[in-house]
């Protein structure tokens, strides 16, 4: 399996969020994809470059006003004479309008963005854009005969949506994976994500089609991020009714009650009956993650992967959360490494 990779990650540097009434360095840090490359470079996967993509592709999934908005927005900042993180301070909730999107820089930011976790710094359009090429890639290598490939994405993408950003996301890179095979031959694409929060924007994205199917794994957001969406009545609208399942889990969760839950996906995915398979690979479910709360350990990461090649379907692995840096590489490299072993295409 290759992996794509660009050291443009790195541009995405030096953000402050707002933790638990705090301001805190980001824990989405460059260091991440650091430790992440290390260890699979160590157990022998090739590493490539991303393609040149043309930026029109992004709007096959995003709003060309939301696109504008992020790849501008530290260019407005800085023309007020600010440097350091952008974050927004007021957000269109209940009550207020979102039909007007304010033309100052501070309300455009509150109504592009959901939270204060996901600072626009310097490098940031550039990052991203370099890890949605890097999605991309990954969909092209598939699409063109490979049985799996890996995006080293940083940042990650899962909470960004068709015009919204949030939860250290900018643009969805697993969306733009899914929806790259669906314009390259495939017919129907099945998204899994077993990161530790629920995938609000790929649900968003994809929320009435009935031509990729969003299954997603995810603490409950009765008491986690995103806390506004993720329950298990989200079921898709209009034709895309029945084809996003949600399986929230309870804080303390552990590989016996993981793996049930993980059963009950991929029965989903072989019901629906892809011709691909998209794995939004958080590794958050950690039990030393500093910001999350399920007990995987260490050697659940192979025991994933092995469930991953259960459908024997071409897969793409997208990187989302996992915030352990020191265990980050091991965690990815364990999920790919037996995906690699069990994989029988
Ligand atoms: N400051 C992903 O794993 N913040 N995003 C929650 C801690 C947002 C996680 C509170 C967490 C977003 C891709
Ligand atoms: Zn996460």
């Amino acid at each position: 399996m290759q992996v794509v990779h660009s050291p443009q990650h790195a541009l995405h540097d030096g953000g402050v969020e707002l933790h638990r009434g705090e301001m805190v360095p980001s824990f989405e840090s460059p260091e991440r994809v650091h430790f992440i490359l290390a260890e699979l470079e160590r157990t022998g996967f090739a590493v490539v470059p991303p393609r040149d993509v043309p930026q029109d592709r992004l709007m096959r999934v995003h709003e060309p006003a939301f696109v504008e908005f992020l790849q501008g927005a530290y260019a407005r900042w800085t023309a007020q004479g600010r440097d350091g993180s952008m974050l927004p301070s007021g957000f269109p909730a209940r009550g207020l309008r979102r039909d007007r999107r304010p033309s100052g820089i501070h309300g455009a930011m509150g109504w592009y963005s959901f939270d204060a976790s996901t600072p626009i710094v310097a490098g940031t359009w550039d990052a991203a854009f370099a890890a949605a090429r890097c999605a991309m890639t990954a969909a092209a290598l598939v699409s063109e005969g490979a049985a799996a490939a890996y995006a080293l994405c940083r940042p990650p993408g899962h909470h960004a949506g068709t015009s919204f950003y949030g939860g250290y996301c900018y643009l969805n890179n697993a969306a733009l994976a899914a929806q790259y095979l669906r314009d390259h031959g495939s017919k129907r694409v099945a998204v899994l994500d077993v990161d530790y929060h629920h995938g609000n924007g790929t649900q968003e994205i994809f929320w009435e089609r009935d031509d990729v199917l969003f299954v997603s794994l995810h603490a409950t957001p009765e008491s986690e991020y995103p806390y506004f969406l993720g329950y298990a009545d989200e079921r898709g609208a209009g034709r895309g009714e029945g084809c996003t399942l949600n399986l929230p889990l309870p804080l303390g969760t552990a590989w016996p009650e993981y793996r049930a839950a993980l059963d009950v996906a991929l029965e989903a995915i072989g019901r629906f009956a892809p011709d691909a398979l998209i794995v939004s690979l958080g590794v958050d479910t950690f039990e030393a993650d500093p910001i999350s709360a399920f007990r995987l350990q260490r050697a659940d990461y192979a025991r994933m992967g092995a469930c991953l090649a259960v459908p024997g379907l071409p897969t793409v692995f997208v990187q989302e959360g996992g915030y352990a840096v020191a265990e980050i590489g091991a965690n990815v490299a364990g999920v790919l490494g037996e995906f690699s072993a069990c994989n029988t295409l």
